[in-house]
């Protein structure tokens, strides 16, 4: 009878797959008003001689029950953790989502390059407006009113006396109305000129440069651009000073160095003179120091300024300045 009991409860222990049903079957079994509980209760009412026997085919029919119940709950939860996994899988053989990361931008390369060599040099970096009053931006450093670069061709007029600025030299008239000399820093930034083709663009950058003192002169400016040229381009490039002019600088120069693409022998880049015109300088026009109350007779100075768009297209050999402007990401990768 116990034996039967035995093969009903297999057979309903078979038909059951999932966790909830089988908890049913564990009540149905071993409950407080279960079927192996009732049979055990039932003991007392047997006659004293059949109880060890009937008990103990009891216990271990309750046992065999019990070890069944809790071998099918654990294949149970092992066949669910199964499934739940298999759900919840990924192919780690998929490729994995392309982020494309940003560059480092060859204009900010070449400009934090030219910086970190003038900083070296003693220099400090000077930041100002970039929509500037006239004044700041010509009266100061000297330019006739009616001097071609003030022309609507080439300024960006904000209103009758507010530009946004063609160069950043009125950092330094500012910087040096702040201060008394000896004064020695740079100006990088942006500038604005309404010019495009393929070597200019209405914004580009610039970085110029200020040295004041007492007794300042012409062989320290060479010194220290020929310094910063060699740092840049080279111990063993060429440089050379030929005479120019500007309103702001007394006497003027531009400044070349030995063709770096050709070595001098004359190629596309240097349009055959062996020479890549990379700066412009001179000494600090008395008339801009009568403008920042500077005293003309105790201190000189010299200043420089080159285009930081050209210097990159020169190194590089880049011959559309526009292509540093369409953030094309295959472009700027190169670099
Ligand atoms: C003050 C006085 C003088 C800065 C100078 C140049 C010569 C020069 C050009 C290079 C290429 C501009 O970007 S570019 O087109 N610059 O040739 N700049 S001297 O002279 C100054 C600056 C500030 C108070």
């Amino acid at each position: 009878m116990i034996d039967d009991l035995k093969q009903t409860f297999l057979d309903e222990l078979e038909s059951i797959g999932n966790p909830a049903d089988l908890f049913q079957l564990r009540v149905k079994y071993l409950g407080k008003k279960g079927i192996i509980t009732s049979q055990l209760k039932s003991l007392s009412s047997l006659p004293s001689g059949e109880r060890p026997f009937f008990g103990k085919k009891v216990n271990e029919a309750k046992d065999f029950i019990e070890d069944q119940l809790d071998a099918k709950e654990a294949r149970l939860k092992n066949e669910e953790l199964k499934k739940q996994l298999l759900a919840e899988s990924i192919d780690i053989t998929l490729p994995g989502k392309y982020t494309p990361f940003g560059r480092e931008h060859p204009i900010n390369k070449t400009l934090l390059e030219v910086v970190d060599i003038f900083v070296k040099m003693g220099f400090s970096v000077e930041e100002g407006p970039e929509v500037e009053l006239d004044y700041y931006n010509f009266e100061a450093l000297n330019f006739p009113k009616d001097h071609p670069a003030r022309d609507m061709q080439d300024t960006f007029f904000v209103s009758d006396d507010v530009v946004l600025r063609t160069h950043t030299s009125p950092v330094q008239v500012r910087g040096m109305k702040k201060r008394k000399p000896p004064v020695r820093f740079i100006a990088p930034g942006k500038v604005y000129r309404c010019d495009a083709d393929i070597t200019h663009t209405p914004m580009f950058h610039q970085v110029e440069g200020l040295m004041v003192d007492k007794g300042v002169t012409f062989s320290n400016l060479k010194g220290i651009l020929e310094t910063f040229l060699h740092q840049m381009f080279g111990p063993n490039t060429p440089v050379r000073f030929r005479p120019s002019f500007f309103p702001f600088t007394e006497p003027s120069a531009e400044v070349d160095i030995g063709c770096i693409l050709c070595s001098g022998a004359g190629c596309r880049v240097c349009k055959g003179s062996g020479w890549l015109e990379i700066l412009g300088a001179g000494m600090v026009n008395p008339a801009v120091f009568e403008h920042v109350g500077y005293d003309t007779e105790e201190y000189s100075g010299f200043a420089f300024g080159m285009g930081i768009e050209r210097i990159t297209m020169l190194k590089y050999a880049i011959d559309d300045i526009r292509l540093f402007f369409e953030n094309d990401i295959r472009f700027l990768r190169q670099f």
